[in-house]
């Protein structure tokens, strides 16, 4: 057993060893991760010539297309329809904070003008920068802009290809050098990061690739990333970018907040989240308004309005942003079954952000009955539909001065003995998520 943990900390120290050691997050640094934690909600969008089939981003590993096949829709991409003011509009009324795009996915095509591949949108009938008109929209709108970037490849074959989990059916035949693809990459955060203004995050996935499956006790990647060198660069060029990545393990030196897959911060019913809340570093949590995360002709497994709203309350009740995904059309319309859910999730949050935004997380964790979100000297008690009498047991706080509803701000009775309050609401609540606040004192 020792013997075993001791193997396990000297592999954990060698993938530590491979990231930023000793970095220093700047003044800057620490206030945009102060920002992102008061956010608590973004957009997250996958869009791109894998739009065009309607499967999902997968399309191309999962129904095993060639490189070669795959170039085809490069020609047949050219989003007409597409309006960077209206997709950035539709996440700032639907109260989101910041956009996460999808930059460059696995299947290699970069959305921007970029010098290093020619897989690229310039190069497609639409022949315009969609990431610059992102950027600008959002720095216009005065929403803060995240970029995904891939670190796996399903195309190139610089890629460790031949150690990955996936890709194997794209055709490659040789293998070229790391060497060469971490160049690449860097060539290409380094575009994104000086001329695109400012980018407020980057967002990596695809470590998984390289490494065993979870349980497996060697989770260290079979490459090494370089992520030493990968996130200095980013550091430098801007200093308050916040870096995370979809690793699925805990944060290496030079992260900037920890990410989650398809669980909140704690829970694991995905099979992605094995790795521990961060007590240090902002959270977020990424789900998908349906299955999918690119745009997939066949799923309408439309998550409910309520849903969201519970996702999202659950999500700020943990300290934890929630990323909510859509899948805009090839066209560049975005489906009304989306638009609708996120305009009125916006519209519960005109109403409620105060018991959102800028919240810290509440002192039990999410229940069956709903969540408790804090500031200052309010806990925000949120009661989801159908519950009529809450019981909050071990309050840390000595006396509660007020209690009224957020909405309308209705006095509510409430009690506090031995260290339980008891809240009664006159009949069962019929709204998502009835906010009750309670003005405490230690
Ligand atoms: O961009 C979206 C997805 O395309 C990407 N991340 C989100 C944000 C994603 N890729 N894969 N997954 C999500 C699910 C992960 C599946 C995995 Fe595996 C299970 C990775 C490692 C174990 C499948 C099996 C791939 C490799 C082995």
């Amino acid at each position: 057993m020792k013997k075993l943990f001791a193997i396990l900390m000297m592999l954990t120290s060698l993938s530590i060893a491979a990231a930023q050691e000793n970095y220093t997050p700047t003044a800057d640094n620490l206030a945009a991760r102060q920002w992102f934690s008061n956010a608590k909600y973004g957009l997250f969008i996958h869009w791109g010539p894998f739009s065009i089939p309607g499967a999902g981003e997968w399309v191309m590993d999962e129904k095993k297309i060639t490189v070669d096949s795959y170039s085809r829709l490069q020609d047949f991409f050219n989003p007409t329809e597409f309006n960077a003011a209206e997709w950035v509009g539709l996440a700032k009324k639907s109260g989101m904070k910041y956009i996460t795009f999808v930059a460059r996915h696995h299947d290699g095509f970069s959305l921007w003008d970029t010098k290093y591949s020619d897989f690229n949108i310039m190069n497609t009938p639409y022949k315009k920068d969609i990431l610059k008109q992102i950027a600008d929209e959002c720095h216009k709108q005065g929403i803060k802009l995240f970029v995904y970037y891939s670190l796996l490849d399903w195309r190139r074959e610089d890629y460790a290809w031949k150690t990955g989990r996936t890709g194997q059916s794209s055709g490659r035949k040789t293998q070229g050098k790391w060497e060469d693809y971490l160049t690449f990459m860097k060539n290409q955060l380094t575009e994104i990061l000086t001329q695109y203004g400012k980018i407020d995050g980057i967002w990596f996935d695809g470590h998984w690739d390289q490494t065993n499956p979870e349980g497996h006790a060697d989770r260290t990647s079979r490459i090494d990333w370089r992520y030493d060198e990968i996130y200095s660069l980013i550091h430098r060029l801007q200093p308050q970018t916040l870096i995370g990545n979809n690793h699925h393990l805990s944060p290496f030196p030079g992260e900037d907040f920890q990410m989650f897959e398809r669980d909140l911060p704690g829970e694991n019913t995905a099979g992605l989240s094995f790795q521990k809340p961060s007590e240090k570093l902002p959270l977020e949590t990424c789900e998908t308004i349906n299955n999918s995360w690119g745009f997939n002709l066949a799923d309408n497994t439309f998550k409910s309005t309520e849903t969201i709203i519970h996702y999202i309350v659950k999500a700020s009740a943990l300290g934890a942003n929630l990323l909510l995904n859509i899948g805009p059309m090839p066209n560049g319309k975005i489906q009304p079954e989306f638009t609708e859910r996120l305009l009125e999730a916006g519209k519960w949050l005109e109403a409620n952000g105060d018991s959102i935004y800028n919240t810290t997380a509440g002192y039990i964790k999410p229940q069956k009955w709903g969540a408790i979100t804090q500031k200052g000297d309010k806990m925000y008690v949120h009661v989801f539909k159908g519950n009529q009498q809450i019981q909050l047991e071990g309050f840390p706080f000595k006396k509660i001065a007020k209690a009224y509803y957020l909405a309308d701000k209705r006095k509510l009775s409430v009690s506090l003995k031995q260290k339980t309050v008891t809240l009664q609401l006159p009949a069962e609540t019929v709204d998502p998520d009835t906010v009750v606040v309670l003005e405490v004192e230690s």
